[in-house]
């Protein structure tokens, strides 16, 4: 994919108060091509898992053109910046990448990226974000540099988002645990509908929808609870035209055995399906095909610092918090939660909702949250919240904890 760099110049000199590197229109480059970078990461969220999905871009200034860019692969393997140097062939000499994370310096189930950057001629790399991975952690960084390589790292703003892309991975080695996403939807007044027979009924609109079963397609696991999983009936699986395959695992907390004729039942066999308890499987979960994560259970109640690292063993980096209202309220109580997504349907097309109501809806469900609202848009005839937790202090550019 080809694009033109003389606009990218042009951008660079409208950036006011860009903090100045005397190289204004480098500068202008340097962010667009981690923009590209980070644009080819978010391709394989949900699909790389337990590896992280990384973007990669590399520039030609001679040709002054993209000539290469590059995604982790399905399932994790090859990793982003051989598939970025591939597309960019002979080219890549004396050409910069950027990359979201760090390259990988150690021999694992492929080999070093930092071999093939040095390999490929590259002249300079900009990274976004340094990998936690005890294997690497600021090693690829050091034999970059040992190899005459120009290393950088972006912007705070773009190493910011560069994190939040890798979240899931940075918290599975550092915390042992996976990112953990939220999904509500309230219809005008706030409120989740409750579901009625097994059978979820929605509150907002058909883009809404969509976006949540992008969510899915993102996510490497979809956990619910006992409730949703009994008064919605539901598949979680991905309905979007083109991403069934990208189905994630799913996770019910529950002590009791599922019923059989719920579709969760009925599509273990196809779906990977867990059920996280104290006991043990039914018979016939067992040969319908459920699996079990066992969690002990805490003043009566299944522990779910514990599930989340049984999910995290189990390689999950990324999870998705459907259902229902105690769910939540559990995670928000234990600090496990990283985003929430809050679909609010509008009492009228031309009422969008007020930040103070897609707050009370969040005080209700969650009562006490250390979530920040990062960002509002209508989305169909509905709206989208999303709010998120602020990153934890001390996390140092090195990756280290000050
Ligand atoms: C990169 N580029 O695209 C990804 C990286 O088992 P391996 O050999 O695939 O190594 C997995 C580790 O590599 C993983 O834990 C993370 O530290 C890093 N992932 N590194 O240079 C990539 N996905
Ligand atoms: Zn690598």
């Amino acid at each position: 994919m080809a694009a033109d760099a003389s606009s990218i110049e042009s951008d660079a000199k409208r950036k006011d108060g860009v903090p100045s590197t005397g190289r204004p229109s480098a500068y202008g480059t340097d962010r667009w091509l981690m923009s590209q970078a980070l644009t080819a990461a978010r391709l394989g969220l949900g699909r790389t898992a337990p590896n992280p999905s990384v973007g990669a871009a590399i520039f030609n200034r001679e040709h002054r053109r993209l000539i290469g860019r590059g995604t982790t692969a399905v399932g994790g393997r090859p990793h982003a910046e051989p598939m970025a140097i591939a597309a960019a062939g002979a080219l890549s000499i004396g050409a910069t990448m950027a990359v979201t994370l760090e390259p990988c310096s150690h021999h694992g189930r492929s080999p070093p990226c930092v071999d093939a950057i040095r390999d490929a001629k590259l002249a300079r790399v900009i990274i976004g974000a340094v990998d936690p991975d005890p294997r690497v952690a600021g090693r690829g960084v050091d034999q970059l540099r040992a190899s005459g390589i120009d290393v950088s790292f972006c912007d705070p703003d773009q190493a910011a988002e560069a994190r939040w892309i890798t979240r899931g991975h940075i918290l599975r080695v550092t915390e042992r645990r996976p990112l953990i996403q939220v999904k509500i939807a309230v219809g005008p007044d706030g409120r989740i509908a409750e579901g009625a027979a097994g059978q979820a009924t929605w509150v907002t609109g058909t883009a809404a929808r969509q976006r949540g079963h992008l969510m899915r397609a993102m996510a490497d696991a979809i956990l619910i609870g006992s409730r949703t999983a009994v008064a919605d009936n539901p598949d979680l699986t991905c309905r979007l035209p083109g991403l069934a395959d990208r189905s994630p695992i799913r996770v019910v907390v529950r002590d009791r055995a599922l019923s059989q004729g719920t579709r969760l039942m009925a599509t273990a066999g196809s779906v990977p399906t867990f059920r996280a308890c104290s006991g043990s499987l039914s018979a016939a979960e067992e040969a319908a095909g459920v699996q079990r994560v066992h969690v002990p259970k805490v003043s009566g109640r299944l522990w779910l610092p514990t599930l989340m690292n049984a999910l995290a063993a189990l390689e999950v980096t990324r999870l998705l918090v459907e259902g229902g209202p105690s769910m939540w309220r559990s995670f928000a109580e234990a600090s496990l939660i990283d985003e929430v997504v809050l679909f609010h349907a509008r009492a009228g097309e031309d009422q969008p909702t007020a930040r103070q109501a897609a707050d009370e809806a969040i005080g209700h469900y969650l009562e006490r949250t250390d979530l920040q609202l990062r960002d509002w848009r209508p989305i169909g005839g509905d709206d989208m919240f999303t709010y998120r937790k602020t990153e934890a202090q001390g996390w140092t550019e090195r990756g280290s904890h000050a």
